[in-house]
């Protein structure tokens, strides 16, 4: 008799079994950072094909599953021991939960007698998943390995059905060394669900009547590009998109405007809209910078979360379902309308004011996103911190698709751009990824360039020196508030850089930095290339 998944299981314990489960649902790749609470997943590790890679800091590690998890689709998944592994990946759990992105992260927990008593045992905390609960689609503690198996087909389930977001599951650590009874198999996942043909005909009336539709896009509706694409093109519909929507209509697109709502002609050209698409977006005021955008046409709402369908903007039409499916469903039902014919007009005007209209600040900025733009390969993956530069470059860095632009502008913390570039490179080894980041920002997880260089990864990271924390020294000027706290010294950056093993240019032409970028994207491990902001060329 040939012995089963469930034979080999049995031998296990449920740390090792767990590390075998999350194989069999595809995981290839954890971040984290062992410790003696881990210790049976590594068991399991090294009996596995997935691989892991050592963070330098929990923080990193889940930004590297964040990272991960946007360039290829996947969940991306952080093994923590319990305690302060799990805080410091709280702030990279809140990221993406923000911007809807699937991450599992598994921790360990104490001893299961001992939760919630206070006893003082190691990287206690009273209640590990109260902690993780509003940065998670779900967090539980699993009791018995029976449900460290459900936890993990419930987590999956969330991914493949349900809005993403990070799920926690903390398992005691003598419930990872108990025996691996069970059947530790994966499940069959449940997919998203599917708009009714009521709600997609009603939607369909709405903007077949329109005399001005538009339409709006968030990162929901990135595996919907072809379809969003062809509807506006059918309605002659100009295409706004939140940050996390960029690309998911080219911004060389003549109806794009892409991630231009922070823009006040694009609000203002909203104003005039009679009907708006809104698809995979929650139209946040992290987008336009504004706290309610003013819609005054009807909006009909595509999305797979319910809660979204009434919020801010409640929707005339709620279309509850996948993104993809419910607009493709849109498109085939949609039949012969006339395209707008002034769009095209009014949209290639918008998109000259973004670049006529600028601040001096802002023009430093476009000359190094240009010459960034011409320089990295099409298809590459960018990942930008909180930095001016940044800010700038969510209206004037063009890509020609989703997930090509990432600054998570919602949580909005800094240090995430350079961890979750590596995680990038490890999900997709083929395509180019860059990081920008702020010299401020890049303090903050900057230990990590000892992982990208310990993984030989081709990384350029772009450092945009303006010399202090510019936006809050430049908002304390504006309501006339001494500064305070944002003029700290910088540490030598080359210097930092080599001796985290990484290559370090200061890059003061235009050509050092383009020559910089091509020899970084081709290199042996990260290379750190400064730029600093009054930099001549920059002029
Ligand atoms: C974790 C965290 N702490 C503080 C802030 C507040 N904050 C937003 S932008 C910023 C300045 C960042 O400085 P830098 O990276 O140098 O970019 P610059 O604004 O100078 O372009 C700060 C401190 C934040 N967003 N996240």
């Amino acid at each position: 008799m040939t012995s089963t998944a469930t034979d080999s299981a049995t031998k296990m314990n449920v740390g090792e079994a767990s590390i075998k489960l999350l194989e069999a649902y595809g995981v290839d790749t954890v971040f984290g950072i062992p410790g003696v609470h881990t210790l049976e997943f590594c068991r399991g590790l090294n009996q596995s094909s997935i691989r892991h890679v050592q963070a330098r800091n929990e923080q990193g590690a889940g930004f590297m599953a964040d990272g991960y998890a946007r360039a290829s689709g996947k969940p991306g998944v952080a093994l923590l021991i319990s305690g302060p592994g799990l805080t410091n990946a709280l702030t990279a759990m809140g990221q993406a939960y923000a911007d809807s992105i699937p991450m599992l992260v598994v921790s360990a927990d104490a001893t299961s007698h001992s939760l919630g008593k206070g006893w003082g045992c190691l990287h206690e905390v009273t209640s590990l998943t109260a902690m993780s609960a509003p940065v998670t689609a779900f967090s539980a503690t699993a009791m018995t390995a029976q449900e460290v198996q459900a936890l993990i087909a419930r987590a999956f389930s969330v991914f493949s059905s349900e809005r993403p977001r990070p799920v926690h599951i903390a398992i005691p650590i003598d419930v990872l060394e108990m025996p691996a009874t069970g059947d530790w198999q994966p499940i069959e996942l449940p997919q998203r669900p599917t708009a009714t043909a009521n709600k997609i005909e009603r939607a369909c009336a709405l903007l077949r009547a329109a005399r001005q539709p538009m339409i709006c896009v968030g990162g929901g509706g990135t595996l919907a590009c072809e379809a969003i694409t062809e509807i506006a093109e059918k309605l002659g519909a100009p295409v706004i998109s939140s940050i996390a929507g960029k690309g998911i209509v080219p911004s060389a697109h003549p109806l794009s405007l892409g991630g231009g709502v922070v823009r006040a002609e694009v609000q203002q050209y909203l104003k005039a809209a009679d009907v708006v698409l809104a698809v995979g977006t929650e139209l946040s005021e992290v987008d336009s910078f504004e706290g309610t955008l003013e819609i005054n046409g009807k909006i009909i709402r595509v999305d797979i979360d319910t809660r979204k369908m009434n919020d801010l903007y409640p929707a005339e039409v709620a279309v509850l379902g996948g993104a993809r499916a419910s607009c493709e469903a849109i498109l085939r039902q949609l039949g012969d309308v006339n395209a707008r014919s002034a769009t095209v007009a009014e949209v290639a005007a918008i998109r000259q004011q973004f670049r006529t209209r600028l601040d001096s600040k802002q023009r430093r900025h476009c000359k190094m996103l240009d010459l960034l733009r011409e320089t990295l390969p099409d298809d590459s993956i960018v990942f930008g911190d909180a930095c001016q530069l940044v800010y700038t470059g969510t209206f004037a860095f063009d890509v020609s698709a989703p997930r090509k632009w990432n600054y998570p502008g919602g949580y909005c913390t800094l240090g995430s751009a350079l961890p979750d570039a590596i995680g990038a490179r490890l999900a997709r080894p083929e395509t180019p990824v860059a990081a920008l980041v702020g010299d401020g920002g890049f303090m903050f997880t900057v230990q990590e360039l000892v992982t990208g260089a310990e993984l030989g990864l081709a990384l350029p990271i772009i450092l945009w020196n303006n010399q202090g924390l510019k936006q809050i020294q430049d908002d304390m000027v504006q309501r006339e508030i001494e500064l305070v706290g944002v003029t700290g010294i910088n540490p030598d950056f080359m210097a930092l850089a080599q001796s985290c093993h990484c290559h370090a240019i200061r890059a003061e032409t235009a050509e050092q930095v383009r020559a910089a970028v091509r020899q970084a994207l081709a290199a042996d491990r990260p290379t750190l290339i400064e730029v600093g902001e009054h930099d001549a060329w920059l002029d």
